[in-house]
């Protein structure tokens, strides 16, 4: 399929507790990212990073919401409102967003700007849930609460800027989950997502349970967002990240399950947009990690081995 793929970097840090995850961008860029999507025969358009303000000169605490903690809010405001601005400009142009983080929050911008004009649904390919609010985080960092935002839950609810117009709940799954707070927990049991935990994957596989997200993604929507934090992978194999968590997917683990939505993007055109979040080269090994996302992103657009 021809394809053009704009690369917008958001070299965002505000909603993890570690500085580095500002560096993902030019790391997997540098790790080749545009060769590897030339390789899956798709057009890379780098549109380079939007600016971000130094967090060393910003007040965490500045911002609050109504209720609850949330650290760098209106810095998290400022930076996914322009990207969901960016997301649904590229939407609109016939072109495919791929989001560079940055830390997890900037999925809040990607979900928001690719739910404007299309129903949406979403596979999350994370250790975390990232469904806390303020009110229930334990950190008060973002990066654990952006689709507890694009849902419009808790404090988020009152914003004009956090909710994604158009993303069902019962349209997301999560793949991979192993690292679950408590209060998520009841969060996840009373919602309408699906959870597709480790241990789903040890028992049925992992390309079993990535076409069983897709069926929920797919259902009664218009497209997919994939959301690829690479804490969803084993910390031995993806060692640069913020939150590692052991028990994670394997390097052919992760490429069978991207490769799996690739194969079904090729016979159905089902994804509409993507971010790649959380790669730490502060914390890296030799840019593994990043080399890892950018590999992974090829995988999803096609790239194979023969
Ligand atoms: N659940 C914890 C919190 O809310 C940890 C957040 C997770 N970090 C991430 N997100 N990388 O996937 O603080
Ligand atoms: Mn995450
Ligand atoms: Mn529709
Ligand atoms: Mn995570």
């Amino acid at each position: 399929m021809e394809r053009t793929v704009r690369i917008i970097g958001a070299p965002m840090d505000y909603g993890a507790n570690r500085r580095g995850v500002d560096m993902g961008p030019s790391a997997i860029r540098y790790a080749g990212l545009a060769d590897g999507l030339e390789r899956a025969a798709v057009e890379p358009i780098d549109d380079g990073d939007l600016s971000m303000p130094r967090a060393e000169e910003r007040d965490p605490d500045a911002g609050q919401p109504s209720r609850g903690t949330a650290k760098f809010l209106r810095e998290v405001e400022d930076v996914c409102t322009r990207v969901g601005d960016r997301v649904a400009a590229t939407l609109a142009d016939g072109e495919f967003p791929l989001v560079l983080g940055g830390d997890h929050s900037v999925a809040i911008g990607s979900l928001g700007g690719s739910a404007r004009a299309a129903d949406l649904g979403a596979i999350w390919f994370d250790a975390h849930a990232d469904l806390n609010t303020p009110e229930t985080t334990p950190s008060g960092n973002v990066h654990g609460m952006p689709l507890a935002a694009a849902l419009g839950r808790g404090a988020f609810g009152e914003t004009d800027w956090a909710p994604a117009p158009r993303l069902q709940e019962s349209s997301i799954a999560y793949v991979g989950l192993r690292s679950i707070d408590e209060r998520e927990r009841e969060l996840i049991r009373d919602s309408e997502m699906t959870a597709f935990t480790m241990s789903d994957i040890d028992q049925r596989g992992v390309s079993t349970v990535v076409e069983e997200a897709l069926e929920i993604a797919t259902d009664g929507t218009d497209g997919v967002h994939v959301s690829l934090d690479l804490d969803w992978l084993d910390p031995k194999t993806a060692p640069g990240v913020g939150t590692p968590v052991r028990g994670g997917v394997t390097y052919r683990e992760a490429h069978a399950a991207l490769e799996a939505l690739s194969r079904r993007d090729e016979a159905d055109g089902v994804l509409r947009s993507m971010d790649v979040v959380e790669v730490n080269p502060i914390l890296d090994e030799a840019n593994e990690t990043a080399t890892l996302a950018a590999e992974l992103t090829a995988s999803t657009f096609g790239k194979r081995i023969l």
